[in-house]
């Protein structure tokens, strides 16, 4: 084969770039998968648990996918592409566990999706990085209620709550898990664990040729792939195999953080949770102190600050310009949305009238939906003592009150861990492939799935959405090409 002469003169060329440490390692074994031989039960239930028929095999002239990470979009992506190309040699390489993320996501119940959207228009502003490129075929594609059919379909029960998260019945992430990867297996996709791939070039006919590593032992092999899908995550590994096959990237910063606000006196009220609270974000860079973001929701008060939906979206949108900012940033809170400020003075006068004779502390009034702890948090602030008699407030300090709680201005001065959920924006730039196929505009047979795209959504499951509908249409792409290579 003509091939094992051009690699032969490439694995030359690698090993004498090898470093002394690593020239002693194993030397490169071509993979199976480049001929299929039948191999013995023993081995064969090593590698694969299933081993395509010599016939099938010898129809496929052993063409082979490689997937890189075994993740959300990697597993779901390599069983759409088997599925629909059983011929297809399909090798998921992993560097550590299959579906790490999946596995623990939810605290072990994994928010699968979310399954409150069914306008795929809506549901793409849920992607601080994506919004405008995934509104058209993407979602359309496969979307929530697709990827929400597809677990169903496969035997897992699932249930929306309240707030749209979509979650196995059975509370527990193995269900998705064990789903995968029995599916995975049944088909013939082959999985192997603990290698990593640390770079790619480009072989003979538009192959790719990729260096497998393990890291504990010495372990180096070369894999010739026909096709290769990149669902590397946010791995910076992912991203450089990307950038040798002529991509770009950009720069990964951090997004869904808490808020560490500079106030003393915030710490107290640890635990307190707002139901409704209108937030925005201001910058030093913005003019005219003009807030930058907004967003409405539900906000909690912790030990170091502020967390909460609204707050994580607010870090997701505002990721780029608050890495910028160093983390510095003026956050402004609307307490009562709900209510106008005038309505508000209103309300203020009337109890000033009905609880002459109390303590401002003892009677907040109900309108505003506020605890006492957070009263007398707002009262300190506008520092009125909270044993004075309502009779005694001034005017002007009730309606300092009423303007203090629409317009609460808290020091952002860093950002906090949210440990439930973790992304980083950045990656490939979605200009640089095509959301129809995820085939890269760059290189054929290229693919990239998931987080090493420069996608993410907001806190909630949509990170996992933009993982299964990438992985499907990748998996659907070349499902199709390799089907049709046959004929
Ligand atoms: C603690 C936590 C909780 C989360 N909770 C949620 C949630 O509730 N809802 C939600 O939507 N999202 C959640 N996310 C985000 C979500 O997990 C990711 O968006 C999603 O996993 C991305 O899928 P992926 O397949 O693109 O990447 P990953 O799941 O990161 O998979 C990539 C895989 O590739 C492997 N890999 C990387 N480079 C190489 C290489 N060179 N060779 C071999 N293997 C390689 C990695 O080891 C990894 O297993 C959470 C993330 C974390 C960390
Ligand atoms: C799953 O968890 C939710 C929320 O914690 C709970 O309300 C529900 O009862 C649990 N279901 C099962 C089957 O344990
Ligand atoms: C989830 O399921 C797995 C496998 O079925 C089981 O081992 C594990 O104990 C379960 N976890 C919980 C929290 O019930
Ligand atoms: C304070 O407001 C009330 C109700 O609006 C009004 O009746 C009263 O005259 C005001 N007091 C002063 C000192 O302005
Ligand atoms: C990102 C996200 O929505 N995470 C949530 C998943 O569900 C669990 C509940 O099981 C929440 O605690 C997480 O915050």
């Amino acid at each position: 084969m003509s091939l094992k002469s051009g690699l032969a003169s490439f694995f030359l060329l690698q090993f004498e770039s090898l470093s002394s440490s690593t020239s002693t390692a194993t030397v490169a074994r071509r993979c199976s998968f480049g001929h299929l031989r039948p191999v013995p039960p023993s081995k064969r239930a090593y590698t694969c648990a299933a081993t395509p028929s010599p016939q099938s095999a010898e129809k496929s002239n052993g063409v082979l996918l490689v997937v890189v990470g075994g993740g959300a979009a990697g597993v779901y992506g390599a069983i759409r592409a088997k599925s629909l190309a059983p011929h297809l040699n399909v090798l998921v390489v992993e560097k550590g566990k299959l579906l790490s993320k999946v596995k623990i996501s939810g605290g072990g119940r994994c928010n699968v999706t979310n399954g409150h959207c069914p306008d795929t228009k809506i549901l793409a502003e849920h992607y601080p990085r994506g919004h405008r490129e995934l509104r058209g075929s993407f979602f359309n594609t496969h979307g929530p209620g697709d990827t929400m059919s597809w677990f169903t379909d496969h035997g897992v029960a699932l249930k929306i709550e309240e707030d749209g998260r979509v979650f196995p019945i059975t509370n527990n992430s193995s269900s998705i898990v064990d789903c995968l990867l029995s599916e995975a297996r049944e088909r013939g996709v082959c999985l192997q664990t603990g290698k990593t791939v640390t770079s790619v070039s480009a072989g003979v006919q538009g192959k790719f040729i990729l260096k497998v590593e393990k890291r504990s032992v010495e372990f180096l092999e070369y894999l010739e792939a026909d096709y290769l899908l990149i669902a590397s995550g946010g791995s910076r590994q992912g991203y450089e195999l990307a950038v040798q096959l002529g991509h770009s990237i950009v720069d990964g910063v951090p997004s869904l953080f808490t808020f560490k606000i500079k106030d003393p006196l915030l710490s107290e009220l640890s635990g307190v949770t707002f139901l409704k609270v209108e937030a925005s974000l201001i910058l030093e860079s913005d003019k005219k102190n003009i807030p930058h973001l907004t967003q409405l929701g539900p906000m909690l008060v912790t030990h170091w600050g502020l967390s909460g939906p609204v707050i994580l979206r607010l870090s997701a949108w505002g990721a780029r310009d608050l890495f910028r900012a160093g983390y510095k940033a003026l956050l402004m809170v609307d307490f009562v949305p709900d209510l106008h400020i005038e309505d508000m003075k209103s309300i203020l006068s009337r109890q000033k009238q009905k609880f002459a004779k109390q303590k401002v502390l003892n009677s907040c009034p109900s309108e505003f939906g506020i605890v006492k702890r957070f009263w007398k948090y707002m009262l300190d602030r506008e520092g009125l003592n909270c044993d004075t008699l309502w009779a005694s407030v001034s005017n002007n300090s009730l309606n300092s009150v009423a303007y203090l709680l629409k317009h609460c201005a808290f020091e952002v001065v860093g950002k906090g861990q949210y440990k439930d959920e973790f992304v980083t924006a950045g990656g490939v730039p979605l200009s640089e492939i095509s959301l129809k196929t995820m085939e890269s505009k760059m290189r054929p047979n290229l693919f990239f799935a998931g987080e090493v795209l420069n996608v993410d959504g907001v806190t909630g499951g949509f990170n996992f959405q933009n993982a299964w509908s990438g992985g499907y249409i990748a998996g659907t792409t070349i499902g199709e090409l390799a089907a049709k290579a046959v004929c």
